[in-house]
């Protein structure tokens, strides 16, 4: 069975990049370990005013510090940070991270993950750039999901600590199911309409509140995934640079899409880190038909 750092060398990723990703990729090892003494939530708040769990900021130091070890990163942007974090000037890396999203499921055993983007040169970049994305989940397996803009392979850890290819070449199916987040009485009339519309051409609703898991599940089966706006969150409530713009370049990579409802999210330029937008990712189908919806 294909490794992930084989199959890293097979689409031709530079010895650099596989490096910092497989890097990234063991520290499943360690945040799974750290879950059982981090249940609870921390007495802080990230930049986004949301209550932070002690796995967040505990997955974030970690990744952090082991990226400021590495000596390939130059830029360290992280949901759990303020600011972006400086490291060496002359590495080629930038790393966009979300270390453990879906965190307020970590009480309850439900699946999350860890997001991760890497860009060449700085981490202000539109999505459309990224040299590779991927996700960690913590699920019944440990697995990595990957891209370097040769497609989506799926990996999961075994018991040496090595990723073994599940599924090379992954294609969103088009797909029946849909999860949307904010309140049904907020959400804006395109997006009720949106919704209507696919429930009514058979669409099953399965959110659980883990973007990354939920996203994992529409990569799967198809669909889509959606965090839309509303009149009191205009731009929704997950963020560009951490979120949408690492998940929509694995779904472009596995021939669906992203979009903020216009347009695709991965042409834009991002002009602060904690920037927020509207989104709706999975099967190319899914993303024509809000784009068409006045
Ligand atoms: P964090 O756990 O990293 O804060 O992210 C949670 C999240 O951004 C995303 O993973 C979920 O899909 C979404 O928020 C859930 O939001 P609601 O609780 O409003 O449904």
């Amino acid at each position: 069975m294909t490794t992930l750092q084989e199959y890293l060398k097979e689409c031709g990723a530079a010895d650099s990049l596989s490096a910092l990703i497989l890097l990234i990729a063991e520290q499943a090892v360690p945040i799974r370990e750290a879950f059982i003494s981090n249940q609870n939530y921390a007495d802080s708040k990230n930049s986004s005013g949301e209550t932070q769990a002690e796995m967040d900021t505990w997955s974030d130091t970690h990744i952090t510090n082991t990226l400021a070890a590495s000596g390939l990163v130059r830029e360290v942007a992280s949901e759990e940070r303020d600011e972006i974090v400086h490291l060496v000037e002359s590495a080629p890396y930038s790393v966009v991270m979300d270390p453990l999203d879906g965190s307020s499921l970590i009480k309850v055993n439900l699946c999350v993950g860890t997001i991760v983007g890497i860009y060449e040169g700085s981490s202000l970049q539109a999505g459309k750039n990224l040299k590779a994305a991927f996700y960690m989940l913590y699920g019944p397996m440990t697995t990595v999901t990957v891209s370097v803009g040769k497609g989506v392979a799926i990996f999961a850890l075994d018991k040496d600590g090595v990723y073994k290819m599940l599924k090379n070449n992954v294609r969103i199916p088009e797909g029946n199911l849909y999860g949307s987040g904010g309140i049904r009485t907020e959400w804006l009339e395109k997006h009720a309409k949106f919704i209507s519309r696919i429930e009514n051409e058979g669409a099953k609703n399965r959110y659980s509140g883990s973007f990354v898991a939920d996203f994992h599940q529409i990569l799967t089966y198809g669909g889509v995934y959606a965090y839309p706006p509303s009149e009191k969150q205009p731009n929704g409530k997950l963020r560009l640079v951490f979120e949408a713009n690492p998940i929509g370049f694995l779904a472009a990579q596995a021939g669906g899409a992203i979009s903020n409802g216009v347009s695709s999210t991965l042409e834009i330029v991002p002009e602060k880190i904690h920037q927020r937008t509207p989104i709706y990712v999975g099967s190319r189908g899914m993303i024509s038909k809000i784009e068409s919806i006045e």
